[in-house]
């Protein structure tokens, strides 16, 4: 037994003796090579080992491999504590004025050395020879980023006194980072906790895309993504979901940096683990560099030390729990309880006093080691990195919330605290004005200010900013979309195929084509779309390294480095972070993509929402395309796949506007609507269109419908008959062929005439209703404002219907506004699998139906006899004992 260890041993030093040379000579890439062979030859001798996915509780880069760092010390020191005095006398003046105005302190008091050293030596501006970089900045930790541009002289003090208070007036500041609110400051809305991360992924993703086109010449130093994460944040599954796409894609342009001060909102992170160290498994497992940044430099010298393994060993035992508890400790509580565990670490600190043991600093809070982390993840070549900083919470806030759980939410300081604040940062204010917490400016004179200002236009300006707009590409006239306002003939087409037909027109125009940007999540096939594969190929930043096994066929699978499509894999929420990527390079490359994200409906609204609200915040350009919507046109799927309730969710969204094409004229004109609107008149605003899957005829586009189509609604068919009833009928999409049948129903059986409406967009004409109403209220005595939609029904008599495959909630959104009040019928309840035909039957939708709704709706108003009504439904053979959609 003796012999045998002793065997292990020797061998075992030998090998650490490899490792210790190739380190001393070769660096640690040749180390970690020999480990992954040492690893690969135990696995063929058949006792695989699985790799540990961490490394020790310690920094990534050692003192010695250190740069030497190039700023001063004691000028950053001073900018770094005006803004943090600035971001902390903000939000407690708020609070003073207004309760409940809200803010936070302690975020940015735990990042400040992170974006400090990040403002002075890496983020590039505007003006950068290798462009801007963007930058993803922890959303409630806006205070600091409004305290810097107060000292930039981009806010003044009164934007500052406005924090949280955005109609004041001179302007206020927004309470997160909000383009839509403020659209020359901030880039991307990052405070859903988990959105900025996956949206940083793909915006890294798409900057190689812009460049792999051709459509942004490739800069020698290239601009970087740059996204700070909460550790709280990277509970959200969007966080940490795509982080293989950034190394898939070998994103070494993306740096994340996870501000790691173990707490969250009610407490810690991982209170009986440890966060630094899970992160860095889930990181590194992904193909991510890691850089840990721990400990500061005063643990330099006990980490070098005689005990330095023991050490290790004890910061590797310790839950993040007990190390929030240190902070709040006092320093004779960590010897005792932290290096009081082993007496050799307890001799080792006993040079040093218990203050200097309480003052020990976090990684996250030293400059050297933060900056030499941001230094080689700039150097990283062929993967994503990310810098786990370990930092305190509350940092500098002492007894009013540093390391406390409620520091999160703490708001306030009294009199002590503010003092105690000011003295840590040496903030030069007197003691009568501290009580007041006044903004803190240094002289534009001071060496503090010329130092920052100069090294920002080093950089290349400030950050975050808005770029101007771009040119817009010429544009295809009217007469490009002619072919589409014709008949189908006897070739009856789905609305899906017809949104194909204009796209892949729209692709083939030499001056707006490349700008074009089809996104699809596997899903290609199921639109039709695989013609799209050949004529312009998905991109693929490393080509097609394989064979495809349809590479006979006219539509193969074509990968390719320019490709244009964006084939993002059954991801919808990597998708909808493409969308933003894409429908705001106009703002953030200058580059004017035009994005077209097609996906299952379903999948959208209801499953992305919160990703939608980004984009609309964003201020993104684009279309959004719900292909198979309709509860019962999407008819064989099911309960989880029909979609009759997106165009409910899409009225949410102020900036979008929501339409329910029926026919391929219709969808034509309306994307040549977005087009000019977002791109040549340069509106924020996003196009959604629900696209069905069935097939029929699609008629010639009625003269002068042009405006109906796009504000909402307009009448498709007038009745020829002469009759004493008449209705009218209002329908949308595909069931726009159920109410053209009731017509012919009505007017053949019944003697009704019944005009059809096709009705584009509920969302529409109800918004323009609505401000037109708003104006009325505020101006009683002047002439009375109308609508589109009262203008185009005021001189209609008749009773009104309408059908959708939506819930009729859709529809009745007009109907304050309908003469006489509105009768709808639509699609509420769990979808189901069957065929159209018997699922319209079930809703309620069908043409029969539909005649059923407009005959009562007439007795309703005592034009026809109920009795009459009852005996139409069995006539029509519908039951009137039929089951209750909504609720079976
Ligand atoms: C999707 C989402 N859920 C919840 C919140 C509310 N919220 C804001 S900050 C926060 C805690 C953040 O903790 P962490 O990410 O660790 O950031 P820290 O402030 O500690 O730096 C929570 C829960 C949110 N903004 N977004
Ligand atoms: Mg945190």
């Amino acid at each position: 037994m003796e012999s045998e260890f002793n065997i292990e041993a020797v061998e075992t030093q030998k090998c650490l003796d490899s490792i210790d040379y190739l380190l001393r000579y070769k660096g640690s890439g040749a180390a970690e090579r020999l480990v992954q062979s040492l690893q690969n030859h135990v696995g063929l001798k058949g006792s695989p080992v699985a790799m540990m996915p961490t490394t020790p509780y310690i920094n990534t880069i050692s003192v010695d491999e250190q740069p030497e760092y190039p700023g001063d010390f004691e000028l950053e020191k001073k900018i770094r504590s005006a803004v943090r005095w600035n971001a902390m006398a903000m939000v407690v003046s708020a609070n003073r004025e207004h309760e409940g105005l809200g803010g936070h302190i302690s975020t940015y008091a735990s990042l400040a050395t992170l974006y400090e050293i990040g403002f002075t030596h890496f983020f590039r501006g505007p003006e950068a020879e290798s462009g801007m970089d963007h930058i993803y900045f922890q959303g409630h930790a806006s205070p600091g980023n409004y305290a810097r541009a107060f000292l930039e002289g981009r806010l003044n003090e009164q934007h500052l006194r406005n924090f949280r208070q955005e109609l004041a007036e001179g302007g206020g500041l927004s309470s997160y980072p909000h383009p839509y609110l403020m659209p020359d400051f901030w880039q991307f809305p990052t405070v859903s906790m988990g959105l900025g991360p996956i949206n940083a992924i793909y915006h890294a993703r798409f900057m190689r895309y812009l460049v792999a086109r051709g459509l942004k010449p490739k800069a020698e130093s290239e601009a970087r993504v740059w996204c700070f994460v909460g550790d709280g944040e990277t509970g959200e599954p969007e966080t940490l979901g795509q982080l293989n796409i950034a190394s898939r894609e070998k994103l070494d342009n993306l740096i994340f940096v996870v501000n790691c001060n173990l707490q969250r909102l009610d407490g810690p992170v991982n209170g009986n683990g440890k966060i630094i160290q899970e992160l860095e498994g889930v990181f590194r497992g992904a193909g991510w560099n890691v850089i840990k940044v721990i400990w500061g430099s005063d643990w330099d010298e006990l980490l070098k030390g005689p005990h330095a393994a023991l050490l290790i060993k004890r910061l590797g035992e310790v839950v993040d729990g007990q190390f929030q508890k240190y902070c709040v400790s006092p320093g004779s509580y960590i010897r005792r309880d932290f290096f009081g565990k082993y007496p050799e670490l307890l001799e080792a600190v006993s040079h040093l006093t218990d203050v200097q043991l309480q003052k020990m600093t976090r990684g996250g809070h030293d400059s050297r080691k933060v900056y030499a982390a941001y230094k080689r993840a700039m150097e990283m070549n062929g993967k994503p990195t990310v810098i786990l900083a370990q930092t305190v919470k509350g940092y500098g806030l002492g007894e009013a919330g540093e390391g406390k759980n409620i520091s999160h939410q703490q708001k306030k300081m009294n009199e002590r605290e503010l003092r105690e604040f000011r003295a840590r940062f040496e903030i030069p204010i007197s003691d009568e004005d501290v009580v007041d917490a006044p903004f803190y400016k240094p002289k534009a004179s001071s060496p503090e200010m010329k130092y920052y200002l100069e090294q920002r236009k080093q950089l290349g300006g400030y950050v975050p900013s808005r770029l101007k707009e771009p040119k817009a590409p010429k544009f295809p006239g009217t007469e490009f979309y002619q072919d589409f306002y014709g008949n189908t003939g006897d070739r009856p087409i789905s609305t899906t195929m017809a949104f194909v037909r204009v796209l892949t027109k729209l692709l083939r125009d030499k001056d707006l084509g490349p700008y074009v940007v089809p996104i699809i999540p596997d899903e290609a096939r199921t639109f039709g779309m695989e013609a799209l594969f050949r004529q312009v190929g998905i991109y693929a930043h490393s080509g097609q390294l394989y064979e495809p096994m349809d590479k006979d066929t006219l539509l193969y699978y074509r990968e390719e480095k320019d490709g244009q499509i964006l084939e993002e894999g059954i991801n919808e929420a990597g998708s909808m972070a493409s969308f933003i990527a894409a429908g705001t390079a106009y703002s953030n490359h200058g580059i004017p993509t035009i994005p077209f994200y097609i996906y299952y409906s379903m999948f959208g609204f209801q499953r992305v929402g919160d990703s939608i609200w980004a984009a609309a915040d964003s201020r993104v350009r684009g279309f959004l395309l719900g292909g198979t919507a309709g509860r019962t046109t999407l008819n064989g799927e099911g309960l989880q796949h029909q979609d009759g309730h997106s165009h409910l969710i899409a009225s949410t969204v102020p900036n979008l506007y929501a339409y329910d094409p029926a026919y391929i004229f219709e969808i034509a004109v309306i994307i040549q609507d977005g087009l000019k609107r977002m791109y040549q008149d340069h509106e924020d605003v996003v196009y959604y269109l629900t696209l069905g899957n069935e097939n029929y005829d699609m008629p010639d586009k009625p003269e002068g419908s042009e405006v109906g189509i796009v504000e909402g609604m307009y009448k498709l068919v007038k009745s020829s008959k002469k009759s004493k009833l008449k209705v009218q009928l209002l329908g949308s999409g595909s069931i726009l062929k159920e109410v053209l049948r009731a017509k012919d129903i009505l007017e053949n059986q019944f003697d009704i005439a019944a005009d059809v409406w096709s009705v584009t967009s509920y969302k529409r004409l109800r918004t323009e209703a609505l401000a037109a109403k708003r104006w009325n209220m505020f101006h009683p005595t002047e002439k009375a404002k109308q609508s589109y939609l009262e203008k185009i029904v005021e001189n209609e008599t008749d009773v009104f219907i309408a059908a959708s495959d939506n819930m009729k909630i859709v529809a009745d959104q007009i109907a304050p506004w309908i003469p006489g009040g509105l009768f709808t019928l639509g699609t509420d309840g769990f979808g189901r699998s069957e065929t159209r035909e018997n699922l319209r039957r079930f809703f309620e939708v069908d043409g029969e139906c539909v005649a059923i709704g407009a005959l009562y709706a007439l007795s309703e108003k005592g034009l026809v006899k109920k009795e009459e009504v009852k005996k139409a439904i069995t006539k029509l053979g519908v039951s009137p004992e039929k089951v209750y959609p909504y609720c079976v």
